[in-house]
């Protein structure tokens, strides 16, 4: 049998800077003459991340419709799907955002199941500082929400990695430097930024130095993960953007400006905001703009292009119900048709994450050294 493939699954919450680590993973190991796949997943169909990652010619596929936990077998055929049919000698998983369990639901079984095709990197839970400070912040001893989620999460984790170091002053990450000894003492961290490479090579080397895959596994109560999930709002939409009296449209401004529009209205209404990714494409030229917390600020990436018509995907988590959203989407829509501009939807989901109902949950830790 050929080589076992590198698979590394890479967690952490909603834009903490998952999907910007595996492109940046992607190209690092690319650029060491390795073939990379890449894996991404969500609740329903025309995921930005995708979008984003496919731009940069790598060979992606997306687990849609489900969390990578609860379809199991669909992650597997895909990531063998990228070992035996393109080739891929690293697999990077990025699961949803707001799943955590994944020691119990994805590790341990791969461990179980799999160890003859795949040798399994420890699970490296990306974190978002901003989020980390207002969770020890709130100092709450029995988190109920997302920030229940966000706690087992880092609880499950392998390897702690603080993204977005570059935001930080010197006291910030001192200050998260001794609440992250006292809070996870056994816990290897990582200080890396995704957008310029800090650390990301000496992450890589004591991943790779690292043999334990999945040695913990966190206690989860299913009925609070569950809550947590059911508090969040989910859409996703899919639409061609036409200027009704054929004017070419500048469509970075348009970008920010509909995001920021979005952000106001969140603000007003004061509804906690997961993140809002968008992405537009006209031809070969492709934009997108995150936004990952209530009062952040956008940040565009890509170049700037100007056409008559765009492909342009929406993606909103928020702390609402999956109506509010559609709603506040229809009115924003309105707004920019009195303005000439015609949406013409392709596809519009909006959903809350049911309960989660794993494929597998091991409840002890795989210890087969085969990995
Ligand atoms: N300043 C800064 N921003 C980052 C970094 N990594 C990611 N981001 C930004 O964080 C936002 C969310 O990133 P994304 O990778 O989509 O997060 P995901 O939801 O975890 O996949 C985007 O606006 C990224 O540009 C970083 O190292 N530094
Ligand atoms: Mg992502």
């Amino acid at each position: 049998m050929k080589e076992k493939t590198e698979l590394i699954i890479i967690g952490g919450f909603l834009g903490a800077g998952k999907t910007t680590t595996l492109e940046v993973l992607a190209q690092l190991f690319q650029s060491k003459g390795k073939t990379v796949g890449l894996i991404t997943n969500d609740q329903a169909r025309n995921l930005v991340d995708t979008q984003v990652l496919t731009a940069k010619s790598v060979e992606v596929r997306e687990i849609s419709g489900s969390c990578f936990c609860c379809d199991f077998d669909g992650l597997m055929e895909a990531a063998l799907y990228l070992r035996e049919t393109k080739t891929c000698e690293i697999v990077i998983a990025e699961p949803v955002g707001s799943c955590t369990d994944l020691s119990a639901t994805l590790l341990q079984p791969v461990k179980a199941y799999y160890h003859r095709y795949f040798k399994l990197a420890p699970l490296s839970v990306l974190i978002d500082p901003l989020r980390l400070m207002e969770m020890f912040k709130q100092q709450d001893n029995r988190p109920e929400g997302s920030a229940y989620i966000y706690l087992k999460q880092l609880e499950e984790a392998d390897h702690l990695v603080v993204n977005k170091v570059d935001t930080l002053s010197r006291n910030q990450e001192a200050e998260l430097k001794s609440l992250l000894d006292t809070e996870f003492p056994d816990y290897p961290v990582h200080w890396i930024s995704a957008i310029d490479g800090k650390g990301i090579s000496s992450w890589l080397e004591q991943l790779s130095s690292d043999t334990g895959a999945g040695v913990r596994i966190a206690e989860v109560d299913y009925d609070k993960y569950a809550r947590g999930e059911a508090m969040m709002g989910w859409l996703n939409a899919s639409c061609i953007i036409t200027h009704t009296e054929g004017l070419s449209l500048m469509w970075q401004e348009l970008n920010l400006n509909f995001v920021w529009l979005l952000q106001q209205v969140f603000q007003r209404e004061n509804i906690v905001i997961g993140h809002i990714k968008t992405f537009l494409k006209s031809g070969p030229s492709h934009l997108s703009c995150n936004l990952t917390h209530t009062e952040g600020r956008p940040r565009i990436s890509g170049s700037p292009f100007s056409s008559r018509s765009s492909r342009f995907v929406l993606n909103i988590r928020a702390e609402t119900s999956p109506e509010t959203l559609k709603e506040i989407v229809n009115d924003l829509i309105y707004v920019y048709e009195e303005r000439k501009l015609k949406f013409e939807i392709i596809e519009l989901k909006n959903l809350s994450p049911g309960r989660p109902t794993p494929t597998h949950r091991f409840k002890d830790v795989i210890n087969n050294g085969s990995y």
